[in-house]
């Protein structure tokens, strides 16, 4: 029987994904929202979706998985109605290189000290200061799952000394690690930038608190990639206007879009991106799913499903 696929993605084309997916199974049936069909208990099949609407997803009975179109599943975590199913993460090479390249260009920005000269071009100062040499910078990556790890391949040949924080213990390789809720402050003592590539859970939220962002070291900076609740503003901006940090890089706010009127649109220490470091790309998304859907099939477990105990 052919596989049935039902894609959710509001406002982008679904040709490129349909062209991704056929390439891969001729004979797949790929139904791109609002065309689904109507849900047929003879006809089991998988959701591929991204922010769908609250309760679509309990509408269909004939549901084996639901895979998520990002790493995050915090869009589908969200829905009151979601389905009790199998919850799968994505975990595609492009999304982890494409994480790699904007940590690497994130936190080169905050050594080689752009967010000051971005300010002082705006008011034409010809003022030199000079950054210190990349193997005197400690970079603290808080998350190394797929994501962190991909950052820390290209930060190393660049010379930073790496560090890691995650929630079970890790070892090996060129990085420094930390890990658990008592891990953290060690490993943000006497760092220079910290990279927010976690999850969000419960354990996460607001863990940057402005006495752990002082744990950095003076004119330190923060990127953030992972998501937006992991830092409040207020102890951020405090940070920030006291010059304790010197600047932060941020993709993802605790609401999105980021209002109009907020401060970090502004603040000369803030870079703002919206929510794009990283993005699931159509070839490598669907040969991912397509072997995690064969390996469901066949009973075999599915390395990055979501597993409810530890939130992500
Ligand atoms: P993974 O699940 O592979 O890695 C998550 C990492 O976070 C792991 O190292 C995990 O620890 C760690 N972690 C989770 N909870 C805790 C905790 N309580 N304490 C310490 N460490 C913790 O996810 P990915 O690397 O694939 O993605 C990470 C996040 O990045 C996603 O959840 C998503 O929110 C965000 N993202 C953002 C994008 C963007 O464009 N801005 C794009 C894609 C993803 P352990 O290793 O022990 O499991
Ligand atoms: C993701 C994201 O979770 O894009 O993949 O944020």
């Amino acid at each position: 029987m052919a596989t049935r696929l039902l894609f959710y993605l509001d406002g982008y084309d679904s040709a490129p994904w349909r062209d991704a997916f056929l390439a891969l199974d001729p004979d797949l049936d790929f139904y791109s929202w609002p065309n689904w069909p109507a849900p047929d208990p003879n006809s089991p099949g998988f959701a591929l979706v991204w922010q769908p609407p609250h309760g679509l997803l309990a509408e269909r009975a004939d549901l084996c998985a639901v895979f998520s179109l990002g790493a995050g599943m915090d869009h589908l975590l969200s829905d009151p109605q979601l389905p009790a199913l199998p919850l799968i993460r994505m975990a595609d090479d492009g999304l982890a290189d494409g994480m790699a390249e904007y940590v690497l260009m994130a936190v080169l920005m905050l050594h080689r000290r752009m967010p000051h000269f971005i300010a002082q071009q705006k008011r034409r100062e010809f003022v030199r200061a000079f950054a210190p040499a990349a193997s005197d910078i400690t970079v603290s990556l808080l998350g190394f799952g797929r994501l962190g790890q991909a950052a820390a391949r290209l930060l190393a040949p660049v010379g930073y000394t790496l560090r890691a924080w995650s929630r079970t213990q890790k070892t090996g390789g060129e990085v420094a690690h930390f890990h658990g809720p008592d891990g953290l402050d060690a490993c943000l003592q006497g760092s220079d930038i910290a990279v927010g590539l976690l999850p969000d859970t419960p354990e996460t939220r607001h863990l940057m608190t402005e006495p752990r962002l002082r744990l950095l070291n003076p004119g330190g900076g923060l990127v953030n990639a992972g998501r937006g609740s992991l830092v409040d503003a207020k102890p951020l901006l405090a940070v920030l206007d006291s010059a304790h940090l010197s600047g932060a890089v941020l993709d993802v706010f605790e609401k999105e879009p980021l209002p109009a009127d907020h401060t970090f649109w502004s603040h000369p220490g803030v870079i703002v991106t919206p929510h794009v470091a990283s993005i699931t790309r159509p070839a490598s998304a669907a040969a991912y799913v397509m072997g995690a859907i064969q390996a469901l099939r066949t009973g075999n477990t599915v390395p990055h499903q979501f597993e409810a105990r530890r939130g992500y």
